[in-house]
């Protein structure tokens, strides 16, 4: 993607969100905004690399227990999966919040190959190793009133933001101004690369993973370069994924009942909801949905890439 359609940290929006920084053309908390400087100038990518990426609230905890999963089969048979008793953010961690975090230099010697990570940042703030080498990317995106209303969820499970009306987030999303937002420049950079490299890139859509997760699963796996054999498609080895994977068992294990991440200040519990494609139906008005509709078809025009509105 063309880097000078980025723009610069002085062409601020005129709305500004308190303790988020407007940087390299996104918002993000502006505690991370060293945190993705380091990354960006010290992280080596290397060619069996995966990078999963996503914005917020778009299918990233499922996209990391998939990866995860297809990737260790051979070490860990599910019913010894790390994932039994570790959060999939504790496993498959993030540049910007967890391995750059305060001014961290991750020692990556111990890693097995292939390294997993993950990012909530654009394509245009990726290490210029990750682009400059084979590593590979996998990016989810989900419909956004579906995101808004995640989102909020999520942010008034917190005691200190309990309050927040989803009017004040719908708002913050209409103006771009949500967390590596805005939504529509995250999904067209890697849109955009995904049409322009698809084996460097590979574009997924929560809703066609909740359609069809065996599919994509298997398409997962052979875009990592991990596909499955045919004896182990007979053997049910990737409708087992799907099923360990699935919303209603993750959730229902210990680890992501109570207690927090080892990684991060979460409780595991926040990222498992109701996981439905249109639940936006519930929270938003028709007009809302209407209006920000709106805002995001005129952002994707040209790109040949829309969302389809489920509801
Ligand atoms: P994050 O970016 O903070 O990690 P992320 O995992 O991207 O969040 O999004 C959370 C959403 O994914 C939640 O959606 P909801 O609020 O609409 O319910 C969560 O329920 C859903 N989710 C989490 N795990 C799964 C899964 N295994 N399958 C399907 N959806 C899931």
């Amino acid at each position: 993607m063309a880097d000078q359609s980025i723009p610069s940290d002085d062409q601020l929006p005129q709305k500004y969100t308190p303790n988020f920084t407007y940087f390299q053309g996104f918002w993000c908390r502006s505690e991370l905004v060293p945190n993705i400087t380091s990354f960006q100038n010290h992280f080596q990518a290397l060619d069996a690399d995966i990078v999963l990426a996503s914005k917020p609230k778009t299918g990233t905890t499922w996209l990391k227990a998939l990866a995860f999963s297809i990737l260790n089969r051979h070490r860990f048979p599910l019913s010894n999966s790390p994932l039994a008793s570790s959060n999939p953010h504790d496993l498959v961690p993030y540049f910007e919040m967890t391995l750059y975090n305060n001014g961290c230099h991750p020692d990556f010697a111990d890693v097995s190959s292939p390294r997993l990570f993950a990012t909530h940042l654009s394509y245009h703030a990726l290490a210029e190793s990750i682009k400059n080498s084979k590593a590979r990317i996998v990016y989810v995106t989900r419909n956004p009133p579906d995101v808004i209303v995640s989102m909020w969820h999520f942010a008034t499970s917190r005691p200190e933001r309990a309050h927040w009306p989803i009017d004040e987030c719908f708002e913050q999303f209409c103006r771009g101004e949500e967390g590596f937002g805005p939504f529509w420049d995250h999904v067209l950079g890697y849109w955009k690369q995904s049409t322009a490299n698809p084996n460097k890139t590979l574009f997924l859509k929560y809703e066609e993973m909740k359609g069809n997760p065996v599919g994509q699963i298997k398409n997962m796996a052979e875009f990592m370069g991990w596909p499955f054999s045919e004896e182990e498609e007979k053997e049910g080895a990737i409708d087992e994924i799907a099923e360990f994977c699935s919303l209603s068992n993750l959730k229902n294990l210990e680890v992501n009942k109570s207690g927090s991440l080892k990684t991060m200040k979460r409780q595991t519990n926040s990222f498992f909801r109701k996981g439905e494609a249109g639940d936006y139906v519930n929270f938003l008005s028709p007009s809302a949905v209407e209006r920000y509709s709106k805002i995001v078809d005129g952002k994707l025009s040209g790109s040949g890439f829309t969302f389809k509105m489920c509801c």
